[in-house]
């Protein structure tokens, strides 16, 4: 990671929420996170042994926030490499200026937004989420970003919509990965319109209080925190509402193994490895995986009705 001070690479508004966040509980927890995270040069590759670890914060379930290094240095960013730990160096010099987002589809109103005027136009707020690699991988992430519901409602779905489909920067000059054949570019994900509604679900634009690294995928990427981290689709352009199921890249390159709804789940295993437990980055051993990723409270209606070892 650069030394790059942080006045210098954060827009306003995002300063401005995270001057907000600061002032309240966690103000000591985050600023002393903050310091680790910019004070320290660290290339360091082994992200489950950082004596360096500073996560003084914790999610509702009493796990500690994975420390920003890891965050930023051990990253699923196809685009740029399928090693993770090179991701971060390759994505260091992405172009998001301009960075327009296409909002259509079915809907009344469809729009162009500048990354500026979203950033403007909805409250940043601070969503604390695990996020879990179908590899059998977690972290705890403090994100900032705001509900896509907020974006959807702006555009007005008509009746027909079902769907919400996804689309990633397509550039193979910036994004090398995208010569690589083996996958149907640009990435796409897809959510069913009721998961795309619910309030858990984000786009975010920041982590840690701090904008997007270009390896978290800047300067927008979705987050849905109950599904497997490869639905969470990175540096998104465009956005469809839409009456067919989207055919995600993952569905494309291997349908057995990668479902549409691809939700957390510890009784459902891949066809190669089970999910029953996951290794959390910075932990030592394996803890248990939790349905819907410790979420089900608030998301499992969306499924009563469904067969789940079937929708995968
Ligand atoms: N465009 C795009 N989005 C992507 C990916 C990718 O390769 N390309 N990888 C996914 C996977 S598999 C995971 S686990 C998460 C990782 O997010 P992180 O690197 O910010 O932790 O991003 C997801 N979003
Ligand atoms: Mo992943």
């Amino acid at each position: 990671m650069q030394t790059i001070r942080s006045s210098e690479i954060t827009p306003e508004h995002i300063y401005v929420s995270r001057r907000k966040f600061m002032s309240s509980a966690s103000k000591i927890a985050v600023g002393a996170a903050m310091m680790a995270a910019c004070s320290r040069q660290s290339d360091s590759t082994d992200t489950s042994l950082d004596a360096g670890n500073i996560s003084t914060d914790v999610d509702e379930l009493g796990d500690s926030w994975t420390n920003y290094t890891s965050i930023a240095n051990y990253n699923n960013f196809y685009e740029f490499s399928v090693n993770k730990e090179r991701v971060a160096a390759m994505a260091q010099d992405f172009k998001i200026t301009p960075w327009e987002i296409d909002v259509g589809g079915l809907v009344k109103n469809p729009g162009r937004y500048q990354i500026e005027n979203l950033l403007t136009k909805f409250d940043q707020e601070e969503r604390v989420y695990r996020l879990r690699c179908v590899e059998g991988w977690s972290m705890v992430v403090p994100w900032m970003g705001f509900p896509l519901k907020r974006l959807l409602d702006e555009v007005e779905p008509t009746m027909n919509v079902r769907y919400v489909r996804f689309e990633t920067l397509y550039d193979p000059v910036q994004l090398p990965g995208q010569n690589d054949g083996w996958y149907s570019w640009p990435y796409v994900e897809g959510l069913r319109l009721d998961e795309a509604f619910h309030d858990l679900t984000i786009l975010a634009t920041g982590i840690y209080g701090r904008t997007l690294l270009p390896q978290n995928g800047v300067p927008l990427r979705l987050v849905v925190p109950w599904k497997y981290g490869f639905k969470s689709i990175k540096s998104i352009v465009r956005i469809d509402l839409v009456d067919q199921q989207p055919v995600s890249l993952w569905m494309k390159a291997a349908p057995n193994e990668y479902g549409f709804y691809a939700n957390v789940n510890p009784n459902v295993h891949h066809p190669r490895w089970s999910q029953d437990t996951e290794r959390r980055i910075g932990e030592l051993g394996r803890r248990d995986t939790l349905l819907f990723n410790g979420y089900a409270e608030q998301v499992d209606h969306l499924y009563s009705n469904m067969d789940l070892q079937h929708n995968f």
